[in-house]
């Protein structure tokens, strides 16, 4: 029990969050002493100086080294000067991004090789028809059984991994205006996994040393993830998962049920959140749950594993990023089942507060103090069953005076993929491409990306959304900015009050809300087909489209990869947070100014989501003065 003023509590619970069932847990942590990301936050205050700034390298054991002028250290040992010691840095940081993506699409492709071996555990092919569709653009023969498509099309794109060809099948996917500009530049991806490598290697002492010959690599690295890794990881999941099309559920802490078994869903990969969902829906599950003294069992999403539930089965989500620590403070969570990404290491420990089991299942994120049941696509059945019962068996193990439910949920619409939004409007995009032209719609923004304990908690997704619709501009979301705006009320139809008169009719008659959900992270890859689509029927390069993109609270590698790949595609893209790279001016004057030569796009950073709309609305208006709409 914490000795904390209820001032202070106060406080500290309005400057952390605008999610009004998180400022009522954060506010029960508080008071209870449980600690959250906020409170390491704080801890962490002051951060050091040289670290955020990217003037710091510990790379090599000549150093650690940093960079102080004033003290006459103007080069690390060496040599590295602070241009040279930030683009390192910062490439460093893109390609774990663009690394963690792929690697997760890697894993959905060897488990549709094993569908099409016969050798996997539970898995079909829910999307036939993108299933051979697909398999067409790999001039993959297609009159013949789904499971040799299948077998082959696995094979394809786990070639895109490590082709020898010289360039990546998807990237055709882009309009010619933009292929030709990377082409022009240097930066078309030659391989997914080739460009982690190389750039894992000018990141090497001796090698990089011009810090733009580095950073343009970075774009190579990031177009490798978007229009490669995390592609394949989204279409690879539509063919075996299904492609999501729009369904309405619920959102925020209050999804969580007093009176059944809890499971939050955590993590990435649908491979096993969609097996534990086939586990806890079997009558025997549901029998067992009836015997341990609950009335079901409730499977909640969190962060992106909740994005891709949301978007194909409807399953509510309790939230996004900070909101992870606070679902096991409900104390009523039974079972926290992670894979990888975005699971905070402490979540064991904020575990033992209560009764809720975390527990582990990948053998690259094993987490001390978790549970661990190892899944693999070849045993996924049973482990999925273990991991359901084991969370059914501990609901008899909470204590009902530490229940804490904050509140009810809010309703959200989610599943817009493409070929959703597409059907939405009547079968293709040019009812978009005419409310664009005509003004009713002035553009469209990809908004995406996490929490920052820098950004009070869904204020900068949320207030950003809020006003580029009021200015008819539809937002296409993703990850934990598209979970924000629907705990926030914006991702249901009803939301199109808040929208200018034009978007306001086009949603209305369509009968959409004015931000769209796409899903997960690795579906920023949708968001690139989307704006290809566009950009062909207008015939014209992305780069003359009147969108942008922007990351109001983003804090991870991947947000770094995904912002690469949007400007290396020719958007506009707006940061929140300030990346570790104010210690060179001339790094920050190549991502802010130099890239417009290079790929006629650059990055911007503005903190407040109300400038970033002002930034960003200026830009869609100079690109539809272009196109002369
Ligand atoms: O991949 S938006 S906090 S959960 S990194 Fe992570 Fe960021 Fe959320 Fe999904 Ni994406």
């Amino acid at each position: 029990m914490s000795l904390m003023n209820p001032k202070v509590i106060h406080e500290k619970v309005e400057e952390r969050t605008i999610d009004e069932l998180a400022k009522k847990t954060i506010e029960h942590c508080l008071k209870e002493g449980i600690e959250t990301v906020w409170d390491r936050s704080e801890m962490q205050e002051p951060q050091c100086k040289w670290c955020s700034t990217g003037l710091s390298c510990s790379r090599c054991t000549m150093g650690p080294c940093r960079i102080i002028p004033e003290r006459n250290r103007v080069r690390g040992v060496c040599g590295a000067d602070a241009d040279l010691i930030v683009a390192r840095n910062l490439l460093d940081m893109l390609t774990t991004g663009a690394a963690a993506h792929s690697d997760h699409g890697r894993e959905i492709a060897e488990t549709l090789l094993l569908v099409g071996k016969g050798e996997s555990s539970g898995y079909t092919i829910k999307d036939t028809e993108k299933l051979f569709a697909i398999a067409e653009e790999y001039n993959i023969p297609t009159d013949r059984a789904a499971i040799e498509v299948a077998h082959d099309l696995a094979l394809a794109f786990l070639d895109e991994f490590g082709t020898i060809k010289g360039e990546l099948e998807l990237c055709r996917r882009a309009p010619d205006a933009t292929y030709a500009i990377w082409e022009e530049a240097g930066i078309l991806p030659r391989g997914i996994d080739r460009e982690i490598v190389e750039a894992m290697h000018r990141v090497h002492m001796g090698v990089g040393a011009h810090y733009a010959n580095m950073l343009l690599h970075g774009l190579r690295t990031a177009l490798g993830d978007g229009w490669g890794g995390s592609m394949i990881g989204t279409e690879v999941s539509d063919i075996l998962f299904g492609t999501p099309t729009p369904v309405e559920s619920m959102m925020n802490l209050g999804v969580i049920k007093e009176d059944q078994v809890n499971i939050t869903l955590h993590g990435h990969n649908p491979m096993l959140s969609e097996m534990i969902v086939e586990a806890a829906e079997s009558e025997v599950m549901q029998a067992l749950a009836k015997k341990n003294g609950a009335t079901g069992i409730n499977l909640i999403g969190l962060c992106c594993t909740g994005n891709e539930l949301l978007m194909r089965r409807g399953i509510p989500m309790a939230g996004n990023h900070f909101n992870q620590e606070l679902v096991i403070a409900t104390g009523a969570l039974d079972a926290m089942i992670v894979d990888y990404q975005c699971i905070f290491p402490s979540l064991p420990r904020t575990a033992s507060c209560f009764h809720t089991k975390i527990i582990s299942t990948s053998q690259k994120a094993k987490i001390p103090g978790s549970y661990y049941v190892e899944f693999s696509p070849e045993n996924a059945t049973e482990a999925a069953e273990t991991i359901v019962m084991t969370a059914v068996e501990n609901f008899k193990n909470r204590i009902p005076e530490r229940i804490f439910i904050p509140g009810k949920p809010v309703a959200v619409t989610a599943g817009f993929s493409v070929e959703a939004i597409t059907k939405a409007l009547g079968g293709t995009l040019q009812p978009l491409v005419d409310a664009i032209a005509s003004g009713k719609i002035r553009g469209a923004v990809g908004i995406v990306g996490c929490n920052n304990p820098k950004i009070k908690h869904d204020y900068g997704h949320v207030t950003l959304a809020k006003e580029l619709i009021k200015h008819d501009i539809l937002c296409v979301e993703t990850g934990c900015a598209a979970v924000a705006s629907g705990k926030a009320g914006l991702l249901t139809p009803d939301a199109c009050f808040l929208a200018g008169d034009g978007l306001k009719g086009i949603c209305k008659a369509v009968g959409i809300p004015p931000v769209l959900h796409m899903g997960s992270c690795v579906d920023c890859s949708r968001i690139l087909v989307l704006l290809a689509a566009l950009a062909n029927t207008l015939g014209v390069g992305i780069h003359q489209l009147p969108v942008a993109g922007a990351a109001p609270e983003w804090y991870s590698q991947k947000a770094v990869s995904i912002g690469a790949y949007f400007v290396a595609s020719g958007v506009y893209t707006v940061l929140g947070p300030m990346p570790n790279i104010s210690g060179s001016p001339a790094v920050i004057d190549l991502l802010t100014n130099g890239l417009e030569g290079v790929v006629n796009a650059k990055f911007a950073v503005e903190p407040d989501p109300l400038k970033a709309a002002e930034l960003i609305i200026t830009h869609i208006e100079e690109k539809r003065k272009a196109l002369g709409i």
